[in-house]
């Protein structure tokens, strides 16, 4: 019996290495902690009425912005140690298998479980406000979507210490990821992790285009739309587009390790460049669905801070739509070197390069705004103007080189290519967003952050960056790989490396410079009383920070693109204000526990098909259906906040009592 428990539990755990035990007892510890924490104080009710159960975007936004902030530091720490492993030849740091699993886990997690959430993070919390909505469209599916994503990312993150990590690559292409040359559990752990909260992914994509086409202010015709929320709903458009095709090719490769079917093995009639067609037909739009809303958000930014119209908004928004479209037709530019014919890769090369054509477009708008502009270097200014502008231009051009199919044969799978997709991963995804947090971080909060903790936190991030991955580019070039977790004394890599190596410690800097940031504002920030620290232009900014639960005491009717810009200028020519409308009461939507339950049933599914448990996977599916079986007999859906109620908190909002 006691023999049997122990032979379970060798294979159950990752065991074997100081790093995981490390890990363990970390985890062990954070969670005794926070269970200490929320006991001590008595806090378990308070956070299941006010946030667990919450179906406010306001507050889903801020909780997809703390789990990706917690993903970002793990995949980072994924990073240097990878980083660790390459700073010299010959290192025995980590072992050609644990540097599988590792640059798999970082990659999965920095676009599935940080870019993807901090993005959606985003649309909650301004979508609603910039648009002059109560909420979004579907606020149970909202808080849905955000649960799946948890327990999909949970799920993929215990496989390191629970049954193994998976190793085949971000995009898992079998044969390697088959159950031949892959039997163990981590591959499902990548399955099932991504799958559960793909479906996440697609219900906010629904989500928030029905949002924008359908709950705009009255007056908000399309093109009166700011620009961050167009970009959403370009993204969002690709993305229900695209996940299907992800949840398919997750599917088929269940399928074939589950039933041993062979959609992607050669041996059973099936083949592997199928899934590669397949994952790719997903995996480059998503690219483009994380890109496009830092478009938006860098337009918004250099709008506020040249205080200047958007110049060229209609190119922008046809620049956002093209790239949208175009998106789905490059996919096959990820391996022109498989054999595809000289046809195919030439449609594929210049669909590719006519991307750089919207985006430049894109980029000389940004610069013909801030000419003649008032402008103005806060932090999110610095991030847009001196961090993105300069690393995606680069980017981009590198891009372009690995888009002439030829040449492709030359870069394709080098640290090159490392350097081109980090550069613009890192400097329009990573940048952007950050510009965007430390933006409407006083619309959410209240306060804002300490500008002088974020150019600290800038400098490191950006300097950090080019050292870290420009030598990238040159080793590229010297035909170093990617993917080797070791390479020899006398393959003159070493220096490149080790430069790079400490590039990637700086940003790693940067990360907890902009943690203390966070910490030090949360404590010492002063208040906003203004609720448009900025100067702002669009609707958010129009009510008082934090936005009230229901955002707007009146809906708001739009005449102008920057509305709340031209009432300002109205305002101060002392033109009349129009007349408030009475307050009416105000429709709400309640809470609902079901989005969490149920998320947790899809973790139980999951997590017993990773290890082949029917007896768990089966009662989980039942509970998911159970949770869908109770919601839909749930009449008691919403309820009407009373004028009185309104009445006092935009006074004691606006400081009026
Ligand atoms: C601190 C910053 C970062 C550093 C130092 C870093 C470093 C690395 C390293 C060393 C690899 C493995 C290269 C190889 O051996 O093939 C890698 C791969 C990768 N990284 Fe990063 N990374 C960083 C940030 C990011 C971000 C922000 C993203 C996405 C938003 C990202 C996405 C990826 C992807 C998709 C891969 C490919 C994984 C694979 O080959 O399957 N990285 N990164
Ligand atoms: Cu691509």
């Amino acid at each position: 019996m006691w023999q049997n428990i122990k032979d379970f539990a060798a294979d159950f755990f990752v065991t074997g290495d100081p790093l995981i035990y490390g890990a363990d007892v970390a985890i062990v510890l954070t969670m005794s902690a926070i269970v200490f924490v929320l006991t001590y104080f008595k806090k378990w009710k308070w956070l299941w009425t006010e946030w667990l159960t919450t179906v406010d975007h306001k507050r889903i936004g801020i909780m997809y912005v703390i789990a990706s902030l917690l993903m970002l530091f793990r995949g980072g720490m994924d990073a240097l140690l990878m980083r660790t492993q390459l700073v010299m030849p010959e290192m025995e740091f980590l072992s050609p298998e644990h540097y599988n699993e590792i640059f798999t886990t970082h990659g999965v997690i920095m676009i599935l479980f940080m870019a993807m959430p901090l993005m959606f993070g985003l649309f909650n919390l301004v979508v609603p406000l910039q648009i002059g909505a109560r909420d979004v469209a579907f606020p149970f599916l909202n808080s849905l979507s955000f649960w799946l994503f948890f327990a999909g990312a949970m799920l993929f993150n215990i496989s390191f210490v629970i049954g193994g990590s998976p190793n085949a690559g971000w995009l898992a292409y079998p044969p390697l990821s088959g159950t031949m040359f892959n039997p163990g559990v981590g591959q499902d752990f990548y399955i099932w992790g991504i799958q559960i909260s793909g479906i996440g992914s697609l219900a906010t994509g629904i989500n928030f285009i029905v949002t924008i086409l359908k709950m705009r202010a009255p007056g908000m015709k399309l093109m009166k739309m700011p620009m961050f929320s167009w970009s959403v709903l370009g993204s969002c458009l690709a993305i229900i587009l695209a996940f299907p095709i992800l949840t398919v090719t997750l599917a088929l490769s269940f399928i074939d390790r589950y039933f041993g079917a062979h959609f992607f093995t050669l041996d059973g009639g099936g083949n592997p460049m199928m899934y590669i067609n397949l994952i790719w037909m997903w995996g480059h739009p998503e690219v483009y669905i994380v890109v496009l809303p830092a478009f938006g958000i860098f337009s918004e930014i250099v709008a506020t801070f040249a205080r200047k119209k958007l110049f060229g908004y209609k190119s922008m928004v046809f620049a956002i739509m093209a790239i949208s479209v175009v998106s789905f037709i490059t996919w096959a530019h990820h391996f022109f070197t498989m054999g595809s014919g000289a046809d195919v890769n030439a449609f594929f090369a210049v669909s590719t390069m006519i991307i750089a054509i919207p985006t430049g477009v894109k980029v000389f708008n940004w610069i013909f705004t801030m000419f003649k502009g008032k402008v103005s270097f806060e932090t999110p200014m610095l991030w847009t103007v001196l961090g993105f502008i300069p690393c995606f231009v680069v980017g981009g051009m590198t891009g372009v080189m690995l888009s002439v199919a030829p040449a492709d044969f030359q870069f394709h799978n080098s640290y090159f290519l490392i350097a081109h997709f980090h550069q613009t991963l890192i400097g329009g995804v990573v940048f952007g967003y950050i510009a965007g947090l430390v933006y409407w971080w006083p619309k959410v909060f209240g306060f804002k952050l300490n500008e002088k903790l974020g150019k600290w936190s800038f400098w490191f991030w950006n300097i950090g960056f080019y050292v870290c991955f420009m030598p990238q580019y040159v080793v590229g070039l010297m035909g170093m790989t990617r993917r080797v977790s070791t390479y020899s004394w006398d393959s003159g890599w070493w220096g490149l490396n080790l430069v790079s190596t400490i590039g990637g410690f700086l940003m790693g800097a940067g990360f907890l410079i902009m943690v203390w940031q966070i910490l030090h504002s949360i404590k010492f920030m002063e208040r906003d009383t203004t609720g448009d620290p900025w100067n702002g232009r669009t609707l958010e900014w129009s009510i008082p920070s934090p936005a009230p639960m229901y955002n707007f005491a009146r809906t708001p009717v739009v005449e102008h693109l920057d509305d709340w810009w031209e009432k300002k200028q109205r305002k101060a020519k002392g033109e009349p204000e129009k007349p408030l409308a009475p307050l009416e009461p105000i429709h709400m939507p309640k809470n609902s526990g079901i989005p969490i339950i149920m998320s947790g049933f899809w973790f139980l599914a999951g997590f017993g098909l990773v290890f082949d448990w029917l007896w768990m996977a089966i009662p989980g599916f039942l509970g998911v259906f159970a949770c869908m079986f109770a919601h839909s007999f749930n009449y008691d859906t919403d309820y009407y906040i009373p004028v009185d109620e309104i009445e006092r908190t935009e006074a004691a909002a606006r400081g009026t009592v």
